[in-house]
C-alpha cells in the first residue's frame, strides 16, 4: 500500500518499526494481547502492544493506524468490538479482529465477523490472541522464505507432540 507521506512516521529507524502493531480496545485485554505478543516472539518478528478505543478514543486510533508502518494489524476488543472494523476501514493492510470473551461472548464474535461487503476483517476465535499472530506470520511468510521455514517447523513441532501425547495415552 502507498501511504500518503503526510500520514508517514517519521524520525524512527526501520528497525524499531513494529511488522504487527497489536491494538487492544482497553488494557483489560493485555491478556490477550500477550499471547498474540509471544507467539510474534517465538517467530522473531518485531511487534508492539498499543492501546486504542474505536468509541472512547476515534482520533487517536485513526492517527494510530494512519501513521503506522506496520504491515499486519492485530486488533482485539470485546464487548461491541467496533475496533477491528473501524481500523480496516482507515487501512487497505490486512487487519485480523480477536474477539474477547465476556458475560455474552457472541457480542463481539458478531461484531467482528459481519462486516459489510468491501472492508473485510480476518476473524480468529476467541481469545485467540496465539492464532491472530500464526495468522499475521502465514501473511508475512508470503514474501519471506525464512518465516515460510518457522512456519513449517512450528507444524512439526505440534505433530511431533501429538505423536508423544498418542503414545503417552496409548501406555
Ligand atoms: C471493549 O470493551 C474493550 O476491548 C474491552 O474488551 C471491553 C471492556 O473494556 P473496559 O471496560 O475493560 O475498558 O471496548
Amino acid at each position: 500500500m502507498v501511504v500518503p507521506i503526510l500520514f508517514r512516521t517519521r524520525n524512527r529507524s526501520v528497525q524499531s518499526m513494529p511488522v504487527v502493531l497489536i491494538i487492544l480496545g482497553s488494557k483489560s485485554d493485555l491478556e490477550i494481547g500477550k499471547k498474540a505478543l509471544t507467539m510474534l516472539q517465538k517467530f522473531g518478528v518485531g511487534s508492539e502492544i498499543v492501546v486504542a478505543s474505536a468509541h472512547r478514543t476515534p482520533e487517536r486510533l485513526w492517527k494510530m493506524v494512519r501513521e503506522s508502518d506496520a504491515k499486519v494489524f492485530i486488533t482485539i476488543a470485546g464487548l461491541a468490538a467496533a475496533l477491528p472494523g473501524a481500523v480496516a476501514s482507515y487501512t487497505t493492510k490486512p487487519v485480523i479482529g480477536v474477539p474477547v470473551s465476556g458475560a455474552v461472548n457472541l457480542d463481539s464474535i458478531l461484531s467482528i465477523v459481519q462486516m459489510p461487503p468491501g472492508i473485510p476483517v480476518a476473524a480468529v476465535g476467541l481469545d485467540r490472541g496465539e492464532n491472530a499472530a500464526i495468522l499475521a506470520v502465514e501473511m508475512l511468510a508470503i514474501s519471506d522464505v525464512r518465516l515460510a521455514g518457522k512456519l513449517e517447523e512450528y507444524r512439526k513441532e505440534m505433530a511431533d507432540k501429538i505423536e508423544k501425547d498418542s503414545k503417552e495415552v496409548q501406555g
